[in-house]
């Protein structure tokens, strides 16, 4: 059984790289920000509440998150590993996430990180809030105030998976399908 953390600044690409790597590797891919979106077409409650720190660009807080991704682990007992995208992203969820998986005599098997410069990364962004009709990704203010957040909150995260000698870096930058190849040559050794 392998548990990945898919890892990356906003836009790297993680979700785009969680659909080829699930089917790849059999995993359960778990998208914390395709579930808050999920609920907030449906109008949920759990919706309600993200949509005001989406919109914004900020984290939604750590209990709600922690616990809505732990309730989707506990809903799919049959996987054979999990593919966690956009999750954790502080170090309290990553400290979660680890007791959590400890309880099912289980861990993160790596965390693999795309790499890729800020700048390109907000072109990326508001070229998919053209079509996508995401509001985090139409205003340029908004992105920013991601990779804030980022730098924060969640790049402390990269020294946490180092020190459980669990973090794998690649190149981000190159077509979808020269990233996929980057990341199963990782995946492939672990
Ligand atoms: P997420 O939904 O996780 O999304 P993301 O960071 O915007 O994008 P991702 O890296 O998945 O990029 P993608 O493949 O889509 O987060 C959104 C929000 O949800 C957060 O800001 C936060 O508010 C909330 N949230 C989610 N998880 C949370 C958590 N754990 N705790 C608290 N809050 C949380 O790719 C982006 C674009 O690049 C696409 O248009 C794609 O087509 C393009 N692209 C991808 N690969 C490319 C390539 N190789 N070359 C060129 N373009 C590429």
């Amino acid at each position: 059984m392998i548990n990945i953390v898919l890892f990356g600044k906003p836009g790297a690409g993680k979700g785009t790289q969680a659909d080829f790597l699930k089917e790849k590797y059999n995993l359960t891919h778990l998208s914390t920000g395709d579930i808050f979106r999920y609920n907030i077409k449906n109008n949920t409650a759990l919706g309600a509440l993200a949509k005001n720190y989406m919109d914004k660009g900020d984290l939604v807080p750590d209990e709600v998150t922690i616990q809505m991704l732990q309730s989707e682990v506990d809903n799919n007992p049959n996987s054979a590993g999990f593919l966690f995208d956009g999750f954790p992203r502080t170090i309290a969820q990553a400290d979660a996430l680890d007791h959590f998986l400890k309880t099912k005599n289980q861990e993160i098997t790596a965390t693999v990180a795309l790499e890729a410069d800020d700048e390109i990364l907000v072109q990326r962004l508001l070229e998919r809030g053209k079509t996508s009709g995401r509001s985090d990704d139409q205003d340029e203010e908004k992105i920013r105030n991601r990779y804030q957040e980022y730098n924060e909150k969640t790049a402390p995260l990269m020294n946490y998976y180092q020190e459980q000698g669990k973090f794998h870096a690649v190149n981000g930058i190159g077509s979808v399908a020269e990233v996929t190849e980057r990341l199963s040559t990782v995946i492939d050794k672990l």
